[in-house]
Order: structure tokens, then sequence, then C-alpha cells
């Protein structure tokens, strides 16, 4: 088993004179200061035994190919191109690590989408066992993020993988994404249905986002989530 050092979230404490002043305790202004401040591409990891120390928490962006993970991370972090987006499924390959802070305090992982269906056979079994294996298995990892597109609400595939997390017992948020595309009153009862079904699911925390990384809605409390559950 590896050690994994205690990790603090950073101190907003600074000296006014001779007094110690707190700046804010609201979590959210903390997690919108940390995201604004430096973030870099670390490394893709093409297999488990390319993966970096586990010495900082990380949380993982899973989800269908297409669904918005790649475009979602670009979108906490408030920098176009960090991780690639494409209009064709199957962009983004690897696990792709981000550091959040310098030293870093979060690190944000970015993954190849399940279901993906024009991928040669092989090719999506390899993603699929690396995608499972590292969730199910990196003691650093605080929370899931379990991206759906909130036009289509949980397809089969989006319940497979909660029911492998529920089984490893890794907690995840449901994140229901491109809000942007559908009505509000539209997006209402998806999440509503959305909300219902997790209830079933013993890992899905019962807080359920929706997002938008077009407009930015929900960026800001998703932000506040990854904080606390970084430091939970
Ligand atoms: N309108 C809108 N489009 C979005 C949003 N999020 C993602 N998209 C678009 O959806 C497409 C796929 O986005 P990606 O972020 O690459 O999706 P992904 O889940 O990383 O895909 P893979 O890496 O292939 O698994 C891109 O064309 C994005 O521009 C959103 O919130 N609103
Ligand atoms: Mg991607």
């Amino acid at each position: 088993m590896v050690a994994v050092p205690q990790v603090r979230a950073p101190s907003l404490r600074h000296t006014s004179g001779d007094n110690l002043v707190d700046e804010t305790d609201d979590l959210t202004e903390r997690a919108r200061k940390l995201f604004s401040g430096p973030i870099d591409f670390l490394k893709s990891a093409p297999g488990l035994q390319f993966l970096p120390d586990p010495k900082v928490p990380e949380i993982a962006f899973a989800g269908r190919s297409n669904v918005g993970k790649s475009s979602l991370l670009n979108a906490l972090t408030n920098r176009k191109g960090l991780a690639r987006t494409s209009n064709t499924p199957g962009r983004t390959q690897e696990l792709n690590f981000f550091d959040v802070g310098n030293p870093p305090l979060i690190r944000l992982v970015d993954m190849p989408g399940y279901g993906f269906a024009e991928a040669p056979k092989d090719l999506v079994k390899r993603w699929r066992f690396l995608v499972n294996d590292y969730l199910r298995g990196r003691q650093v990892l605080k929370r899931t993020l379990v991206l759906v597109d909130s036009r289509h609400g949980l397809k089969p595939v989006d319940e497979e993988i909660m029911t492998m997390l529920d089984k490893a017992a890794a907690s995840y948020h449901l994140v229901l994404t491109k809000g942007d595309k559908i009505k509000p009153t539209e997006l209402a009862k998806v999440l509503e249905r959305t909300a219902e079904q997790a209830r079933t699911h013993p890992a899905a925390h019962p807080t359920i986002f929706t997002t938008s990384s077009e407009t930015a809605s929900g960026i800001a409390e998703l932000r506040a989530a990854i904080l606390d559950a970084a430091f939970a």
C-alpha cells in the first residue's frame, strides 16, 4: 500500500499588518481562486504503469464519447485549449492528467469516452479496461464526475459504469452536460428523472449538476464541489 501524504487545501489567510485576516471561508470563492491560478498539463497515461505518483487528490471525468468531458475540463479551468476537444467521438485516447495549482493541490483526469462503437473493437476494449481499472483501483481518486448528455439522460452504458463504481464504493457525481442545447423546462425534467434513477445507486452523490461549457452555467458550483471532494 502506498502512503498518501496529507494534502491540505490552500490557506487563504494572509497577514494584514500584524493581524491574521480570514480572506473568505466561502468554498465557491476559494475554488474560483484556485482554478484561476496555475493549471498545467502533467502527462498522458496510455496504461496503468504510466500513472503519476499518487500524491495529489484526483478527480476524474468519465462518460460516453462526445458527452463533453474535455470541454467541461476546459470550462472549469477557463482555458480553451487545455484539454483537446472534437466533434469526432474518440478524441481523448489516454488518461490525461492536469495539475491545478503549483505545487499541485488537485489533479484533474480527462479520460477516453466509453461506448464509442465506431472505433476498432480491441481499442475500445483497451480503453474500457484502462478507465475501469483506474476508476476502481486508484487510491487518490477522490471523486469521479460521470457526465451525461442532458438531451439524452442516462443510457444503459452510463448505468453500467455507475454500477461498476457502486461495486467499488467509489463515489461519483452525475453531471448533466450541454444544458444550453435544451429548454430549461426540459432540463428540469431530465434532472428530476436522473435524480430518481440515481437513488438506486449507492455510490451516486445526491447532488447532480447541470452544466454548459458554452455558457458556463453550473461551472462555479462544480468547481466548489471538486474542491470539497478533493479535501473531504
Ligand atoms: N453546445 C455545447 N456543446 C458542447 C458542450 N460541451 C461539449 N460540447 C461539444 O461537444 C463535442 C464533444 O466535446 P468533447 O469535450 O470533445 O467531448 P468528450 O467527452 O471529451 O469526447 P471524447 O474525448 O471523444 O470521449 C464538441 O464539439 C464540443 O464543442 C456544451 O456544454 N454545449
Ligand atoms: Mg475528450
